[in-house]
């Protein structure tokens, strides 16, 4: 083989590695460690000893949680494009048989098992359950991929999971540290939430009805804090599975999804709350909301690629089109004016391929 052919598939080999999708890199816990809560109070008092490093125990008289910490210190400061966090819990005994409830909450760690980490303010990010002793076990997966990139803006080189028992009693469980994986995605989310009013830049909700939290549209009158939009499937044009839906809506009310080809980065007026969705605008859906959420497309309609293009903006690999659904609210809030009989969501950003 002479040198340039020799170059030429090195070349090759790696403008194949560079264009395929970033893989997951596994993390695995630092450290597992269980903290003994007794006299209950919801203060750490001391650690398990091994072999009782993932022990999670909830009595009237006792408490135990479960912490790990994984090292991110190679993703610090970097977007990730998804977050996943993988583990078992398994029944210590069966003789204490029942449903048994759990908590899985994050935290910025510090690489350190602290008795604060006990409580140290965490966000709930996940729930499981099983029934000892039909079930000897169960596995867990969430997507956190919000959470863990709001820890790596944050500063934090450590993502802490605390597992908690939230039945009572729930007796001996242990978090099997060995089956236990944070997978992180480096790159940019398909999907993103933005459009909080009155935050990182946002306008203001116009009727003195701020969100209760992020990624929440302005508070409507059923006083739900604000609708949000979400996602799930995959934005691909060649396997479109795309679906919205939202939460906290009113109960009831015509509904519309709507497309723009660009995002308003301060929001505009927009009823009672604040639109960020500009640009060229498709109303794509119309759903009535069903205990105050909607989903589309639904079984019967286009898939949302399709639908685009039957309104005249066909899709390409590689662009982003951006989404909010605006919904029927009848009781005009403090101030507004009577015609703003409406009120809207958060919005996405999607980048179709
Ligand atoms: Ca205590
Ligand atoms: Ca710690």
């Amino acid at each position: 083989m002479t040198r340039s052919t020799l170059l030429g598939s090195a070349l090759l080999a790696f403008s194949v590695l560079a264009s395929a999708a970033p893989l997951p890199q596994s993390v695995t816990p630092a450290f597992a460690a269980s903290i003994h809560d007794e006299p209950v109070d919801g203060i750490g008092d001391s650690f398990n000893a091994t072999p009782f490093e993932g022990l999670i125990r909830t009595q009237s008289t006792r408490a135990d949680r479960a912490i790990q910490e994984y090292d991110v210190s190679a993703f610090a400061g970097q977007s990730i494009a998804s977050a996943t966090l993988v583990g078992r819990v398994a029944v210590n005994n069966a003789f204490d048989n029942g449903v048994r409830t759990f908590d899985f909450k994050l935290y910025a760690g510090n690489g350190v098992a602290d008795l604060g980490d006990y409580q140290i303010s965490a966000t709930l990010v996940g729930t499981g359950q099983y029934h000892p002793p039909i079930d000897v076990d169960f596995t867990y997966q969430f997507d956190v991929t919000g959470t863990v990139q709001s820890l790596l803006t944050g500063g934090a080189n450590f993502v802490g999971l605390r597992v908690e028992g939230s039945s009572n009693p729930n007796f001996p469980n242990i978090l099997v540290g060995t089956d236990c994986h944070l997978d992180l995605v480096l790159g940019t989310p398909a999907i993103l939430s933005f459009c909080t009013p009155g935050s990182a830049g946002v306008a203001a909700c116009p009727c003195s009805n701020p969100p209760a939290g992020a990624d929440r549209g302005c508070d409507n009158s059923a006083a739900t804090g604000g609708a949000s939009l979400g996602a799930t499937g995959t934005a691909s044009l060649a396997n479109d599975s795309l679906v919205f839906t939202t939460a906290g809506q009113r109960p009831n009310g015509t509904s519309i999804v709507l497309q723009g080809t660009s995002s308003v980065a301060a929001g505009a007026v927009f009823g009672q709350g604040i639109r960020c969705v500009g640009g060229v605008l498709k109303r794509l859906y119309q759903k009535s909301a069903v205990s105050g959420s909607i989903s589309a497309p639904a079984a019967g309609d286009a898939s949302v690629s399709a639908r685009s293009a039957q309104l005249g903006d066909p899709l390409v690999a590689g662009q982003h089109r951006f989404y909010s659904v605006y919904y029927r609210d009848p009781i005009v809030l403090g101030g507004c004016a009577a015609t703003a009989t409406f009120n809207t969501t958060d919005a996405l950003d999607v980048a179709w391929n």
